[in-house]
């Protein structure tokens, strides 16, 4: 099967323009019946499953006509690391988790594990992604989860405008290790918002963007890798 990547889609409501191409993108994709792989930061917060937004609603119906006909797998990223098997159980789709092994020779991941150079953030991870602090959060009312994230966001904000440039890109050490470790030739992220193809000595690293004035998608086809950015707009084929 042909497959589909996805990810930092930063979904806020089913309204806008970036849904509506991504309800054709999956439209498409289940027609070519390709696998589908999000991963991570497929909205801009994920307050937990039990959420009745009108985006969490909207994804529900997406992804559940989209599992009739394409195997669709989630990887978490930084916001919604909160969806979960509830999510998936009602929609169909396959919950990964960060990295994963999609060949033996191809990892998936988010990507934020990557920016090693960036301490603070990778200390917030770690507090933030603990069963115990998961489990504080999903106790609290949605109201009160709604105002955390909206805080962590301002926070996120603040101190990423005094890192400097390099400090948010993966650390090339980081992803040297990551390849000999898991023995890949390929691995494929998002996070940073900086798309691109990098062909390295250990093999190639493929950064897929934030769908901000395009969509990013990387398909993966007969073993060839097609990395696009689409109009929002229209209804171009990719
Ligand atoms: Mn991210």
């Amino acid at each position: 099967m042909n497959q589909l990547f996805v990810s930092d889609l930063h979904l806020t409501s089913p309204e806008t323009t970036i849904f509506q191409s991504f309800r054709r993108l999956i439209e498409r994709s289940t027609k070519n019946r390709q696998e589908i792989y999000i991963i991570g930061d497929l909205s801009e917060a994920w307050i937990g499953d039990d959420d009745n937004s009108d985006l969490s609603l909207a994804l529900t119906d997406l992804f559940q006509f989209a599992t009739q006909s394409s195997p669709t797998y989630f990887l978490p990223g930084n916001r919604d690391f909160l969806l979960g098997a509830q999510f998936a159980e009602k929609t169909g789709i396959t919950l990964l988790k960060d990295p994963y092994m999609l060949t033996s020779k191809i990892l998936l991941t988010h990507g934020d594990t990557l920016c090693t150079d960036d301490i603070e953030y990778q200390k917030l991870r770690k507090k933030i992604r603990s069963e115990e602090w998961k489990k504080t959060v999903l106790s609290m009312s949605l109201g009160e989860r709604k105002q955390l994230a909206t805080e962590m966001r301002r926070q996120s904000i603040i101190s990423q405008s005094n890192k400097a440039e390099n400090i948010v890109d993966v650390n090339g050490k980081a992803v040297f290790e990551a390849a000999r470790k898991y023995g890949v030739s390929s691995i494929i992220h998002g996070h940073t918002h900086r798309p691109g193809i990098h062909i390295e000595p250990w093999g190639s690293r493929y950064v897929l963007g934030a769908w901000e004035t395009c969509g990013w998608a990387l398909r993966r086809e007969k073993g060839q890798f097609f990395m696009n950015c689409f109009s929002l707009e229209d209804h171009y084929e990719i």
